[in-house]
């Protein structure tokens, strides 16, 4: 898969082309604030490379996924909600809602969240 779309809203705000609130980055993820926060604590954890989906960035790059999982946990940390408890989460395809087709972790928490849905 290609390391950036240049249609790609989320490659957009990796390169820094569009803004968002980063609260964590490093060399192969970038983390930032959900638009449109669901909980008290709804950050996005975006691979730098541009896959698809986390289906296509689990069979394409492997190690590249266990550190997008890395990284929401140490949103979660950062945020203060590791303790109480915080929902990592993937919307793959039209059906679960996905809208931004580059992987994108959901990390969700703050407050308790319910059911299996978002
Ligand atoms: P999903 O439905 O899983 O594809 O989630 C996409 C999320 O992306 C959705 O919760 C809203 C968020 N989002 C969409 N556009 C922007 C944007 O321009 N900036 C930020 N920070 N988040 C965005």
């Amino acid at each position: 898969m290609s390391a950036s779309a240049s249609d790609c809203l989320f490659c957009r705000i990796v390169a820094g082309e569009i803004p968002a609130t980063i609260v964590h980055s490093n060399e192969l993820t970038v983390s930032f604030r959900d638009i449109h926060p669901q909980a008290p604590t709804h950050v996005l954890v975006v691979p730098r490379a541009h896959h698809p989906n986390a289906a296509a960035l689990a069979a394409a790059d492997p190690d590249l996924l266990v550190e997008v999982m890395r990284a929401g946990a140490a949103v979660a940390e950062r945020e203060g909600v590791a303790a109480s408890g915080y929902r990592l989460l993937f919307n793959t395809g039209r059906d679960a809602g996905q809208t931004v087709f580059h992987a994108h972790l959901h990390v969700l928490g703050g407050e308790p969240l319910g059911g299996l849905a978002q």
